[in-house]
Order: C-alpha cells, then sequence, then structure tokens
C-alpha cells in the first residue's frame, strides 16, 4: 500500500519538473554507467565484509548499512567535483567511494584502527578527510546541515565555484536546524543540494508518523527553492536530478531540496533485527532493489557484460580482501592517543 502510494507520487511529480531544465541534464556515457555500477556494488558489498565483521565481534560499536540506498548515495555524490563538498550522513558510504575515499581508509575507519583517519577515535564515518573534501557525519541529526550551508556560504564569499551536497534522513529532516538552514540558504541563495533519504523509517517509527505533508519535497515550496521527488532506487534518476541540482547552485541560483524515496532494507543497524517493519513491504521493496536493477538496465543496454562484471566482482573481492587484511594487522590506539585531542585542555 505505502509502496504503491509512493510510487503514485514519485510518477506525478517527476517528468515535469526536470523538463524545466535549461539544457544542463546530462546523459551517462558507457564509461559513467559502469563506474556507477562499481561503487554501488563495492558499497554492497563492503558492507557485507562489515556485517560479517561484526558478527565476528571485530567491529567496536554499531554497524549501519544502506542496503537500498546504494543508487542514491552513489548516483548523488558522482555529480560532484574535486572542488566540490560532500557532507554525507550515515547510509551513504557510496558517496565517501564516488567522491574518492579508499577502500582501505574506510576499513580502517570502521574497525576503528590507529592509522585511520580518526586515528581510531571513531568506528563509523565520522570522519573528515579535507583532501577529498569529505567531511562525515555529525550524529546529531540535522546538525550538519548548518555546517554544510556555512561551507556553501564561505565557498560563495571566495567564489570557489564550489558546491556543497548534504544529506538528511526522513525522521532527521523534522529537527529545527534542517529548516533554520534552508530559510538562510534560500535568502542568500548559497551552493547547496541537499537530499532527504526518505527510506521509510526513522529507526521504528514510520513515515505515517513523521509527517503528514504528500511529499517532503513540498517543504521546498516554503523557502522559495526548487523540490524534486525521486525514485532513490533508481541510479539513472538520481544522477539526472542531482546534477541538475548541482549545475544549479554553481551557477548560483541557490538551493534545491531533493527528496529521494527509497526503503531502509536492514535494521536502524546491526543490533536491530527491525521486527516491526511489516514483512510484505520488505518483500515489495524488494523488487526494486538498486544494485539488481542497475545491473539489469546495464545488461540490457548492453552496457555490462557478463565478462565485466565477474572482472568488477574479483576486483571488488580482492580489495575487500587486501582492506581486512590491512586493517586488522593495523593496531587500536593506545587509550592515550584515543583521548588525546578530544577535549579542550
Ligand atoms: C537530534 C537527534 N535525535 C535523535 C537521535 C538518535 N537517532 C539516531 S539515528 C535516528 C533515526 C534517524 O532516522 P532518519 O533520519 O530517518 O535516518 P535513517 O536512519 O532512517 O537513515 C535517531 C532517532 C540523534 N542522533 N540526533
Ligand atoms: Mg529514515
Amino acid at each position: 500500500m505505502a509502496v504503491a502510494l509512493k510510487k503514485k507520487i514519485i510518477s506525478r511529480y517527476l517528468p515535469k519538473t526536470i523538463k524545466k531544465s535549461n539544457g544542463v541534464l546530462k546523459t551517462l556515457s558507457k564509461e559513467q554507467y559502469l563506474r556507477l555500477y562499481y561503487f554501488m556494488r563495492l558499497t554492497r558489498e563492503f558492507e557485507e565484509a562489515i556485517l560479517n565483521l561484526y558478527r565476528q565481534g571485530k567491529i567496536v560499536g554499531g554497524a549501519y548499512t544502506g542496503n537500498g540506498n546504494e543508487a542514491t548515495s552513489v548516483g548523488s555524490a558522482f555529480c560532484l567535483k574535486k572542488e566540490d563538498y560532500l557532507f554525507p550522513m550515515h547510509r551513504d558510504l557510496g558517496a565517501h567511494f564516488a567522491k574518492g575515499q579508499s577502500v582501505r581508509n574506510l576499513m580502517l575507519q570502521h574497525l576503528g584502527r590507529a592509522d585511520s583517519l580518526t586515528r581510531g577515535r571513531d568506528g563509523t564515518g565520522h570522519y573528515a578527510d579535507p583532501s577529498l573534501k569529505i567531511y562525515g557525519n555529525i550524529s546529531h541529526l540535522a546538525a550538519m546541515i548548518p555546517v554544510a550551508a556555512g561551507v556553501a556560504l564561505a565557498s560563495k564569499l571566495k567564489k570557489e565555484k564550489s558546491v556543497v551536497m548534504t544529506y538528511i534522513g526522513d525522521g532527521g529532516s523534522n529537527v529545527g536546524d534542517f529548516h533554520e538552514s534552508l530559510a538562510m540558504a534560500s535568502v542568500m541563495k548559497l551552493p547547496l543540494v541537499l537530499i532527504i533519504e526518505n527510506n521509510q523509517f526513522a529507526y521504528s517509527t514510520p513515515i505515517a508518523k513523521q509527517f503528514i505533508v504528500e511529499r517532503l519535497s513540498d517543504r521546498a515550496v516554503g523557502y522559495g527553492i526548487p523540490g524534486f521527488t525521486i525514485d532513490g532506487t533508481s541510479v539513472d534518476e538520481v544522477y539526472r536530478v542531482c546534477s541538475e541540482a548541482v549545475a544549479r547552485a554553481r551557477r548560483g541560483d541557490g538551493p534545491t531540496l531533493i527528496e529521494s524515496v527509497t526503503m531502509r532494507m536492514h535494521g536502524h543497524s546491526a543490533h536491530d533485527g527491525a521486527e516491526y517493519v511489516p514483512k510484505k513491504l520488505l518483500e515489495e521493496w524488494k523488487k526494486k532493489d538498486p544494485l539488481v536493477n542497475t545491473e539489469k538496465l546495464l545488461l540490457g543496454k548492453k552496457i555490462l557484460t557478463p565478462s565485466i562484471k565477474s572482472e568488477y566482482e574479483k576486483k571488488i573481492a580482492d580489495e575487500l580482501d587486501d582492506a581486512v587484511r590491512f586493517a586488522l594487522a593495523n593496531s587500536y590506539p593506545s587509550a592515550e592517543e584515543a583521548a588525546a585531542g578530544v577535549f579542550a585542555e
């Protein structure tokens, strides 16, 4: 029921708004399609590896996945250039890869090791890598949006022509920071792209108990900026709408709000069996698996061939093997190192 409703919403809203574009819409090349597919597969398999390590007791803290969200995380960050800024959330591992982060660095990070980007002080995505302009998530929901808006303001003042892309969940989009940031970003025409990943749940709270607007992109109207609701399982659609929003931001025309509709296929994190999610809903969304459907699409277009597919499978398995071995061989930080720099003297 919820899925059918969402489908109706998506199909009703999409085409009209996209066609209004002024010609910057890009079609993906064969090479781009293959890279998107590669990153999506890498993301899915990296997270599977993390879940296995979690079950083996080798992960300190939680293990979050973006299973079902790969087209959104990869397709959106893929639109960014080197000079753009990425502020991903906890379901956006794919965005880190698309922005150039290495498998080894992300594995060190997830295993909380001394040579990770947080030097072992964190076991998820709370790192920053200024060399790649990736600023990992702030746990307090929506607190990252004012920071991203601030960076967009700095970029504008410095005339960098850089774009800032950030994300928030359906649940997090109800927090005040979300609205305050959009109020400021819209008035100041900041180069910000804000993506709401509507994955139907915020922990155990379904969207029906979170908001009564028909689509979260309707909130854009209140700030006088464009709002789009897209099928977040279609990498094609995610890329097309996000690249349009990025182009708009780069032109100096201000922020865009994008609601990407997906499903959280796993529990909130590995400890959560998500018994509260109706099985039927999961079965319906399983048919929209972004990785499976992208694979079908590319095989159909003859862009992906069985031999390229097995080459990718092998490359990913090797990369993950290498990264896991490399990270496990690295030590944890000492207690002193882990605590250093956390509090101001
Ligand atoms: C301000 C704030 N309130 C509560 C939490 C605890 N919390 C962490 S994730 C989460 C659910 C987030 O749901 P949503 O925004 O939909 O993102 P999703 O996990 O579904 O991707 C909650 C309640 C928090 N981190 N920050
Ligand atoms: Mg959610």
